[in-house]
């Protein structure tokens, strides 16, 4: 091979090996065998080669484009083969490491309560109902048999919402109890009814003990033939399943309440001094409770003559502090993360009546 070849092949050869990506490598193979690349251009000058070497010269040329040809192929191949080892290498994970757990978050005690109320009563065949914290004024007072003037509406300390209401007696307000709901499954469903409805209330009292804003369940049960006799099994066999003492001892105790006729307050009993619930030393207010006011059925669209029926209604932060313990009330609005974790529930372990729920 003529020397200028010899030096092009070696010098060409040598680019292609020192190509480090495929970047490179395609400047070489442009700058080799492209339009204006070294071979292409000693290709064009053949013709000007004079006849008698022409046909060497020619087929040295093309045995170096082969040649090259494979170089570059051979030089593409392990470069990509590289590239490919770097991006594995560069991406690998180890899939045996454990997965980085997520922060979890508690269930409120206020929510964790709701939930096992509406397992207890979700298990005697009730369904939870919801409803609006804005009320008006006839589903949270008139439609339960408190009149305008009756001091019960003093004793609720109610939130009246300003502005123009839609009617001279039908005031907006901040629902002071859950009652406004079953009325309103009331007048939309027909009986039987058995519905407990969990929610946020409303009064305006805030001291160490009260707050604007607090919990209540409240309960309806609606058939023909209801008796104090399936108030006080219901509310008994609740309260020992929501405590998880089958002894818990349980009173009844005549009240007065203007939506029930006759009403009751549920005690049960405990220890005064200790705090223990069940002992049999003290009684400890816990419920309210009645038969449905013939009035209040009637409001509602249901003939009282055909169906009676039984209600009932709780606090919900004060039978929470008292199953777990927790003396203030305060924290449970306060969202401190120290109290949340120490008080609250896993979500991964929701509240399932299963043969009872207990402490
Ligand atoms: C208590 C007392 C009670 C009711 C709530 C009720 C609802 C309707 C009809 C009749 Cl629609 N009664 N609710 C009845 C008796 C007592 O709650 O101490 N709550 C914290």
């Amino acid at each position: 091979m003529a020397d200028d070849l010899e030096q092009v092949r070696a010098q060409t050869l040598a680019a292609i090996n020192a190509a480090s990506d495929v970047k490179s490598w395609d400047a070489v193979r442009v700058a080799v065998l492209g339009k204006s690349g070294t071979l292409t251009a000693m290709l064009k000058e053949l013709g000007r080669t004079p006849p008698e070497l022409r046909r060497e010269r020619g087929a040295a040329l093309n045995a170096l484009r082969d040649e090259f040809g494979t170089a570059l192929e051979a030089r593409k191949v392990t470069l990509q083969a590289e590239a490919l080892a770097a991006q594995l290498a560069a991406e690998r994970m180890d899939v045996t490491l454990p997965p980085r757990l997520a922060p979890l978050g508690t269930i409120h005690p206020i929510s964790r309560t709701m939930e096992e109320i509406a397992a207890i009563f979700g298990a005697m065949g009730f369904t939870t109902a919801e409803g609006p914290d804005i009320e008006s004024d006839w589903h949270n007072f008139s439609a339960l048999n408190i009149p305008g003037h009756h001091p019960a509406r003093d004793d609720h300390d109610t939130f009246y919402l300003p502005g123009e209401p839609p009617h001279p007696l039908d005031n907006r307000v901040l629902r002071t109890h859950t009652s406004p709901v079953q009325v309103r499954t009331m007048l939309s469903e027909a009986p039987p009814i058995r519905v407990i409805v969990p929610g946020r209330t409303f009064r305006a009292d805030h001291d160490a003990t009260h707050s604007p804003m607090f919990h209540q369940c409240e309960g309806l049960v609606i058939d023909r033939d209801i008796t104090l006799g399936h108030l006080k099994g219901c509310l008994i066999d609740f309260l020992r399943a929501y405590f998880g003492i089958a002894t818990l001892p349980v009173r009844f105790r005549a009240s007065y309440f203007p939506f029930t006729e006759p009403s009751m307050e549920v005690d049960i009993g405990w220890n005064r001094r200790t705090g223990e619930i069940g002992g049999d030393t003290d009684w400890l207010e816990i419920l309210g409770s009645g038969m449905v006011h013939p009035k209040v059925l009637a409001n509602c669209g249901i003939d009282p003559r055909e169906w009676q029926g039984f209600a009932f209604g709780m606090g919900i932060e004060r039978i929470t502090m008292l199953k777990y313990g927790i003396a203030d009330l305060r924290p449970f609005y306060e969202s401190d993360l120290r109290w949340l974790r120490h008080y609250g529930f896993s979500p991964l372990a929701p509240a399932i009546l299963h043969e009872g729920l207990s402490g």
